[in-house]
């Protein structure tokens, strides 16, 4: 199996690039985004509980979004590998996530992390927002929160998976294809090691 993390903050192409590389790669693909927005579509408890912290632009509860994960994962036993996108977004995440690979036999292979400055991070996801219909999209303040969120939570995620050498920094920032060729790179030196 091949177990990849796509990491970055809001707006810096994960969703983008995660089609793109699922169809290259065979990967199933998990992104507690989607996921979340599905269960606020379908009106679920779940959703509704998920719904007032993403409108705020804040993380999602820990135990709610491994506890999806948890469940995506005994849902794909025939999975060749997994692309986890938006996951995880805490320490205590990757902690969880490490946890249930590992229970599994399995590991994280590679991290790769986008790396796009804040200017065009806001930029791009005000202009989402004028198609996407998301209210996290909408409002500038919020796109914000959700930066700073990152910033105070998530970069973390690249720490601890830093001391064990398994991240790779790609710039964020060019032609979607010139990006995805970049990340297949990165993805083909790991699969060689
Ligand atoms: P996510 O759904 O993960 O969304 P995101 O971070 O906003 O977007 P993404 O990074 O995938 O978007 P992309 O750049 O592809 O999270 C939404 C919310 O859900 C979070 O704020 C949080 O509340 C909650 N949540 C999700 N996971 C959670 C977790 N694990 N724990 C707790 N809470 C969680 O696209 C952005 C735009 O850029 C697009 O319009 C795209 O077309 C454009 N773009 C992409 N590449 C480009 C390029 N190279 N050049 C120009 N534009 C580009």
């Amino acid at each position: 199996m091949f177990n990849l993390i796509l990491f970055g903050p809001p707006g810096s192409g994960k969703g983008t690039q995660s089609e793109r590389l699922i169809a290259r790669y065979g990967l199933k693909h998990l992104s507690t985004g989607d996921l979340l927005r599905s269960e606020i579509a379908h009106k679920t408890a779940l959703g509704l509980e998920a719904k007032g912290f993403m409108d705020r632009g804040e993380l999602v509860p820990d135990a709610v979004v491994i506890g999806m994960i948890r469940s995506a994962l005994d849902n794909n036993p025939e999975a060749k590998g997994f692309l986890f996108d938006g996951f995880p977004r805490t320490k205590a995440q990757s902690e969880a996530l490490d946890a249930l690979l590992a229970q599994r036999e399995e590991a994280i292979n590679v991290v790769l992390a986008l790396e796009v400055t804040e200017e065009e991070l806001v930029k791009r996801l005000l202009n989402r927002g004028l198609t996407s219909g998301r209210t996290d999209d909408v409002n500038e303040g919020i796109i914000r929160a959700r930066i700073e969120e990152y910033h105070k939570k998530t970069s973390a995620v690249a720490d601890h998976y830093r001391q064990f050498g398994k991240v790779v920094e790609v710039k964020g920032e060019g032609t979607v294809d010139d990006i995805f060729e970049a990340l297949c790179a990165e993805i083909e030196k790991r699969k060689a090691a």
